[in-house]
């Protein structure tokens, strides 16, 4: 099965054209960057390391992931950040299981792996406790991270009909495949400090804020109702 990377990158310009790079020596097809409106040159660095480079104007971490799907071919799709804080070499345990057949929605934990030091602030690791402690309950999928780093089957993610655009697009994966009862398979992932730039979500307030209310509204808007 042909595996493709899909990177969402806002002003990832120190990081990216390195980040293509790793990527696309794992044994992949063809490493997309949806550059999100970057001001840094993030796009023109992308291309010219070798990625396929898809420019997605509205601002959001869900229309950057879903420009990318679109633009994707193959029958793997591996989502990671644009900071480096996922390690591409890693990628091998995310997409094996899926060309194993036995998953279709592999999502690297970094609370089963490691989470190295001055990676994430304390209110995210509460956060990611919080919702993940809220879907194992309310949706009874065994998860314990909701990460950046994770591998989905295109056919699955087409037939999911995604409509969160910014925040929300992660949850809402999980929790759509936890209600069609898509099996949801962890793997253990590292996650380092982003290399180099500026954090957009868990450094800022406002980021913080906005994360947190779309991910704990996505978590219990499905959870309640037959959308
Ligand atoms: N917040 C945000 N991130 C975006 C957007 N588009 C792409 N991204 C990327 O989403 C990833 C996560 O953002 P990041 O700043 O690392 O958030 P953090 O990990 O919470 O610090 C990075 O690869 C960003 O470049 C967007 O519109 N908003
Ligand atoms: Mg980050």
């Amino acid at each position: 099965m042909a595996v493709e990377v899909i990177i969402p990158a806002l002003n990832e310009a120190g990081n990216i054209a390195q980040l293509v790079q790793e990527a696309a020596a794992q044994p992949v097809a063809r490493v997309i960057v949806v550059d999100n409106g970057s001001s840094d040159g993030t796009g023109r660095l992308a291309a010219e390391a070798g990625a396929h480079v898809v420019v997605e104007p509205r601002q959001g971490y869900g229309y950057a992931c879903a420009a990318g799907a679109e633009a994707a071919t193959g029958e793997i799709l591996v989502f990671l950040d644009g900071d480096f804080s996922s390690l591409p070499v890693e990628m091998p345990r995310l997409i094996a299981p899926i060309q194993r057949g036995e998953a279709a929605l592999v999502l690297g934990s970094r609370v089963l792996g490691e989470i190295m030091p001055g990676a994430m602030p304390a209110h995210q690791r509460f956060g990611n406790r919080l919702t993940s402690g809220l879907m194992r309950r309310l949706y009874g999928v065994p998860v314990t991270d909701l990460g950046p780093y994770r591998a989905v089957r295109r056919d699955l993610l087409l037939a999911l009909n995604m409509q969160e655009m910014t925040f929300g697009w992660p949850t809402e994966m999980m929790v759509k495949c936890a209600r069609r009862g898509t099996p949801i398979l962890e793997v253990p992932v590292s996650f380092a400090p982003r290399r180099s730039g500026q954090s957009k979500v868990s450094g800022t307030l406002r980021g913080s804020i906005l994360a947190a209310y779309y991910i704990l509204g996505v978590t219990l808007r499905y959870a309640f109702s037959n959308e």
